[in-house]
């Protein structure tokens, strides 16, 4: 069934100028972007992003990382979106991430991996609306 996910191309992602590249493997895998933009997060959306990490030994880390330059959130449909995602962006820790996927073969570091995908439908309906208001996701 279709179904939406969320997404978040990470700074690194674009200081290194790899928005297409990351975008190229999201359409290849037979996604359809319905909402997309570059932002600069504040730090008031990256602790909503990230609350369930809140108290984790990374966090601050997290949070400073995923404001330290400019994102690109994006609302994306497929066949079971979500679960296909996380198949194609591959395992938290590029290290442990297949080759073929984004992370494995893009990813930094733990921390510099390069994309986030909603891991549930609950999670993509509450982080998309941290981004996202109603009338900029299009349906077509
Ligand atoms: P994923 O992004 O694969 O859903 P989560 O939700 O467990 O992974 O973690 C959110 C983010 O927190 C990851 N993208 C990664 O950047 C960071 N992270 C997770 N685990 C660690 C860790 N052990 N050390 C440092 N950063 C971590």
């Amino acid at each position: 069934m279709a179904e939406k996910t969320f997404v978040i191309l990470k700074p690194e992602t674009v200081k290194n100028r790899l928005i297409g590249e990351v975008i190229s493997r999201i359409e290849k895998a037979g996604f359809k972007i319905l909402a997309m933009k570059l932002i600069w997060a504040s730090g008031e959306q990256a602790e909503k992003l990230y609350e369930v990490h809140k108290g984790k030994s990374f966090y601050s880390e997290l949070i400073s990382h995923i404001t330290s330059g400019p994102i690109v959130p994006m609302i994306v449909e497929g066949e079971d979106a979500v679960n296909k995602m996380r198949m194609l962006i591959g395992a938290t820790n590029p290290k442990e991430a297949k080759p073929g996927t984004i992370r494995g073969d893009l990813g930094i570091s733990i921390t510099m991996n390069i994309i986030h995908a909603a891991d549930s439908p609950e999670n993509f309906l509450r982080e998309s609306k941290i981004f996202f208001g109603e009338k900029e996701v299009l349906s077509y």
